[in-house]
């Protein structure tokens, strides 16, 4: 084995399989999926506004900062996608010990459910602040989303 990574057993991203697996179990998706559904979300990113619209009612939520089972948590207090709309108002990694979970639902959701997630950037999600930031508590980086 080259590296500790999750294993990639082939196949293509199935946001059905991937959002509760990711959810219940914490796995993270290998990098090969990941790139996938980066790529996904840039797709979906880029045909969105600057002025966004946005399907009321919604629950709008600051910084996550790598804190995942909080994230969990507010689902399962405040409803979970697609029954609830949200607004998440960006800084999703660093700080916490959870960065590439959180990162990784997130996108999954927003991909899965485009229209009931609205995912504003942070000062966090650049590479130069997780560089700072991130590195040190998550060796993985996720820096590469920023292009
Ligand atoms: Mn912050």
């Amino acid at each position: 084995m080259e590296h500790g990574g999750p294993k990639d057993s082939g196949g293509d991203l199935d946001l059905d399989e991937w959002v509760p697996r990711l959810s219940t179990r914490h796995d993270i998706l290998p990098e090969r999926l990941l790139k996938l559904a980066c790529q996904r979300l840039k797709d979906i990113l880029i045909e969105e506004n600057n002025v966004q619209p946005v399907q009321l009612p919604v629950v709008i939520c600051g910084d996550i900062h790598g804190q995942f089972f909080d994230l969990l948590e507010l689902f399962r207090i405040g409803g979970h996608i697609p029954e609830k709309n949200y607004i998440f108002m960006g800084d999703f990694v660093d700080r916490g010990y959870n960065s590439v979970e959180t990162m990784e639902l997130l996108i999954l959701l927003k991909i899965r459910y485009p229209a009931c997630i609205t995912l504003l950037r942070g000062n966090h999600e650049s590479r130069q602040i997780t560089q700072r930031c991130g590195q040190r508590l998550d060796p993985t980086g996720l820096s590469w989303i920023d292009h």
